[in-house]
């Protein structure tokens, strides 16, 4: 029998050991003194790719997703949606996954059924932010509308009691992207904290992270803090660790890039009629066989499956279709 190396990630687990995905991912957003990192991914080949360059976690990104579906960040797609893609987030790369979930798609009610689902697709948190419903992008507009503190704790609270701790809970809050002032958001992160929450996530949509640092110094680490420096992108992370930030979200990147990749692609193609000359620059087909692991489909052939019935040794035409499962 041919031994799997541990890096293979069939070999993986979602429970690694006796952890839970909740479990590894509080050792990293909420329990680690080390500024851990989640890496963005909107379906199962971002999550692999992110797997294998090297990341212990991820963010499922609401906007990032919305738009591999084709929709906009503004609650179009549904919360089914968003629990069907997060379970192959979670199945092709075995990480913990740390869930967009907007605003919980409703009230606490919606809120605590999306926790459920989430819990069920094997998600380690989710994130859910003081918007209204639809909710629009961070970087969307103006002057927001935050929800009422109080019911949005009660989100918080109905969340909490429905999946206590399977799930990370991180309360972000909006108000400096609505243009409140650092108190506000003070307020809310003490608030937030009182209803149960593992985290919290402040975000900002200046280009520099001064506001994010008028409100670590306030908070004083009351709770882990996580950002999402998209915005600030220049400030460098040894800022963060000074600060004593948890989690760095990188949240849209490698959607960003697939999507300059496919366009230069697209219209290349479109002008040249032509793939030779983009050839050398797309990923071959070998490395995308090897990223999802065919190697280990055909070992299991060969200890699975009779061997007049494998793809390269028999005639396909001789063998009576009878289903994926027979
Ligand atoms: C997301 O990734 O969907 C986020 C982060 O919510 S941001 O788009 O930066 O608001
Ligand atoms: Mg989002």
């Amino acid at each position: 029998m041919q031994v799997q190396s541990p890096s293979d990630p069939a070999n993986r687990r979602i429970h690694v050991g006796n952890s839970s995905p909740a479990e590894r991912m509080r050792s990293q957003v909420c329990c680690s003194s080390e500024l851990s990192f989640l890496m963005e991914a909107h379906d199962g080949i971002s999550a692999a790719i992110a797997a294998r360059a090297g990341f212990e976690g991820l963010w499922a990104s609401g906007l990032s997703i919305a738009s591999s579906l084709g929709y906009r960040d503004a609650n179009e797609a549904s919360w089914s949606q968003l629990v069907d893609v997060v379970g192959r987030i979670v199945d092709s790369s075995q990480l913990p996954v740390l869930v967009d979930g907007d605003g919980g798609f409703g009230n606490f009610n919606n809120a605590r059924l999306l926790a459920r689902k989430l819990r069920q697709s094997g998600a380690a948190g989710v994130a859910l932010e003081d918007s209204c419903f639809p909710k629009t992008n961070s970087f969307v507009g103006d002057r927001h509308p935050l929800a009422d503190i109080e019911e949005f704790s009660g989100r918080l609270r109905a969340v909490k009691d429905t999946v206590a701790d399977d799930l990370i809970l991180v309360a972000r809050i909006e108000s400096l992207i609505a243009g409140h002032e650092i108190d506000e958001a003070i307020s809310r992160a003490h608030a937030y904290a009182d209803a149960g929450s593992d985290a919290i996530l402040i975000h900002s949509r200046r280009s520099a992270a001064d506001e994010i640092f008028a409100f670590t110094r306030a908070w004083q680490n009351r709770l882990p803090v996580v950002i999402v420096p998209t915005k600030y992108y220049r400030t460098p992370v040894s800022a963060y660790r000074k600060a004593h930030i948890a989690t760095v979200i990188w949240a849209n990147q490698s959607m960003r890039a697939a999507m300059a990749a496919m366009q230069r692609v697209c219209s290349r193609i479109k002008s040249e009629e032509n793939t030779a000359s983009i050839e050398p620059t797309i990923a071959a087909l070998d490395e995308l066989f090897a990223l999802l692991n065919y190697d280990e489909l055909a070992r299991a052939e060969a200890r699975y499956l009779p061997e007049r019935r494998r793809p390269d040794c028999h005639d396909q035409s001789s063998i009576d279709f009878e289903g994926p499962l027979s």
